[in-house]
């Protein structure tokens, strides 16, 4: 296949390699300030770091998920454009650090993270709440169901594995909104890992069980986490479902707005992130499947993992980077 045609047929294979440049930079500045109580300013620094290193990617990109809208956030805001503008036209969904509040605390699992897809294949979802349900690769479809009782989907996943349901353990973020859902899962006899923050790491972990001890995630985070989560299960396998927690009529109109005419629709991981994807993590502080920025005395390490739909070829790359200039 020559470039034209690769480039016909998704997205540019270079990009896979450009692209961990991008979380990279981000990651490395998020981690100078890790451990200092101060979330705004790791968040900050990971934007403007991120935010430059994209502008060198050679795309006509849209942020679609990004920092917010343009009122609210100056930098990768909603709609802004970013890359060279010379290159394939594409949508990204980006978070420059998921999870502020485990970086300043220096807790696992932080981590800089990006999605880029074909034009108009993500789905443009509102800042609300997202009811979600994942697990991994390699079981049959329609195993889990969003809308089935926990102890359901637990009893299914642990039969499919092969294991008793006291072997399964569910990931949930700790939030008091989630008292009932802990209980009900407490109640099957299954393990739970409550997760303080970093729900998009929470459900990729569930792509590799035995490396993170992780089976299913379970619970309400963020949508565009959501979109973000989706868009890595797109890459490595594995069902998700999400449904929008639209409770109020304003968040009904604002998501109206943004094209979504169904309130009540369940995504699947399919519907959130379409045709080819690029995703992109780097980890900010060490965690379950990535570590996190190391800085030596002569060199910096980061551990990356770079993930393509269309080949669903899984790439960690470790990188020591001893131009320390450049960050
Ligand atoms: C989750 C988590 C994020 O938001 O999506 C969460 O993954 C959901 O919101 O890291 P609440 O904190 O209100 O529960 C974050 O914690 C922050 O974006």
């Amino acid at each position: 296949m020559n470039m034209a045609q690769n480039i016909a047929a998704g997205l540019d294979r270079i990009l896979t390699m450009e692209v961990v440049r991008v979380t990279e930079r981000a990651a490395v500045a998020a981690a100078r300030l890790r451990g200092r109580g101060d979330e705004k300013a790791a968040d900050q620094v990971a934007v403007d770091a991120m935010r430059q290193e994209l502008n060198r990617l050679a795309i006509k990109g849209t942020v679609v998920i990004g920092e917010g809208e343009r009122d609210e956030a100056p930098m990768l805001y909603i709609g802004e454009e970013v890359g060279t503008g010379k290159g394939p036209a594409v949508d990204i969904a980006l978070d420059p650090l998921e999870g502020t509040t485990i970086c300043a605390k220096n807790l696992p699992n932080a981590l800089a993270v990006i999605a880029i897809a074909e034009k108009g294949s993500l789905l443009f979802a509102p800042d609300v709440y997202m009811d979600k349900i994942a697990i991994g690769p390699g079981y049959a479809e329609g195993i889990i169901d969003i809308d089935a009782r926990p102890a359901e989907n637990i009893a299914n996943l642990a039969k499919a594995k092969g294991v008793a349901v006291s072997d399964i353990t569910a990931c949930i973020l700790d939030r008091p909104r989630h008292t009932k859902l802990i209980d009900a899962v407490r109640a099957t006899g299954a393990a739970i890992r409550l997760i303080g923050d970093g729900d998009v790491a929470g459900v990729i972990h569930t792509t590799d069980p035995d490396e993170t001890g992780i089976d299913i995630y379970l619970g309400t985070g963020g949508a565009p986490e959501g979109v973000l989560a989706a868009a890595a299960l797109r890459c490595t396998g594995g069902q998700m479902q999400g449904r929008l927690i639209l409770d109020t009529p304003e968040k009904v109109a604002r998501a109206e707005k943004m094209g979504i005419s169904d309130p009540k629709r369940v995504y699947r991981a399919q519907d959130m992130a379409r045709g080819d994807v690029l995703f992109a993590a780097t980890g900010v502080t060490d965690g379950n499947l990535l570590d996190g920025v190391k800085f030596g005395r002569t060199f910096i390490t980061t551990h990356t993992i770079v993930l393509r739909s269309s080949s669903r070829t899984v790439r960690e790359i470790k990188a020591r980077h001893q131009d320390l200039e450049k960050f």
